[in-house]
């Protein structure tokens, strides 16, 4: 028997054959490129509502929908989320971050100094519900907003936006900054906006394994 509370599934049909569709998305997505020099054009907040639209189509654990987009243009609490990261950046740049650690960031050139938080146009902060609003519980939530974060980041690039993936860690100021409930716990701060002119990137970030080493078939 049908069960009344489902509806028909409409599938997307690409017009192109699946390889040919997922290709043309690979060639978008393969020049994505993590930006740390960003130009203050603007960009409306009715992009950035699409892109959020694009994250919030994700799938969740039992549609939950963990997530929840802070989107930061006013330029006061920019600096206030720009000086809250860099104090963070020094703490671990020069007391916590082992070594290693910054022996492997060496390529990247980063450093404490984070002024593309109030260059780019818009701070998209990503908050996780540690707790649903009517306090019942969340089910794979860090799964959940890894998903919708990559869906917004695609999306972004699909736009011809830049984006940043940027983890000040701990990232607790961002919920107090934001004054956002205690149920929420930042996950992720997304500068998104256009790459400065002559914006440059780390010739490393190009090369990617080949995927006969991260793809196994059986
Ligand atoms: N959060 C620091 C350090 C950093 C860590 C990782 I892992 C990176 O891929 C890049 C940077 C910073 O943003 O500088």
């Amino acid at each position: 028997m049908t069960n009344p509370d489902f509806i028909p599934f409409d599938p997307f049909v690409p017009v192109v054959s699946p390889e040919e569709a997922a290709k043309a998305f690979h060639a978008v997505l393969s020049q994505r490129r993590s930006v740390r020099e960003f130009s203050s054009k603007e960009v409306s907040p009715e992009t950035i509502d699409a892109l959020i639209a694009c994250a919030h189509s994700a799938p969740s654990g039992a549609n939950k929908q963990p997530w929840r987009f802070v989107c930061v243009q006013n330029p006061d609490l920019k600096h206030a989320i720009r000086l809250g990261a860099e104090e963070e950046e020094r703490a671990f740049y020069h007391e916590r971050a082992p070594q290693s650690w910054k022996d492997a960031l060496a390529p990247l050139g980063t450093d404490e100094h984070k002024e593309y938080l109030e260059i780019a146009p818009w701070l998209v902060v990503v908050f996780r519900l540690a707790k649903d609003e009517d306090g019942s519980q969340i089910y794979y939530g860090d799964e959940s907003c890894g998903i919708a974060t990559g869906m917004f980041l695609a999306a972004a690039q699909m736009a011809g936006l830049a984006t940043l993936t940027h983890t000040p860690s701990p990232m607790k100021f961002l919920g107090e900054l934001l004054n956002r409930p205690s149920n929420e716990r930042p996950y992720l701060l997304i500068p998104v906006g256009y790459p400065a002119e002559g914006c440059e990137v780390p010739a490393h970030g190009v090369a990617r394994k080949p995927l006969e080493e991260i793809r196994t078939r059986l």
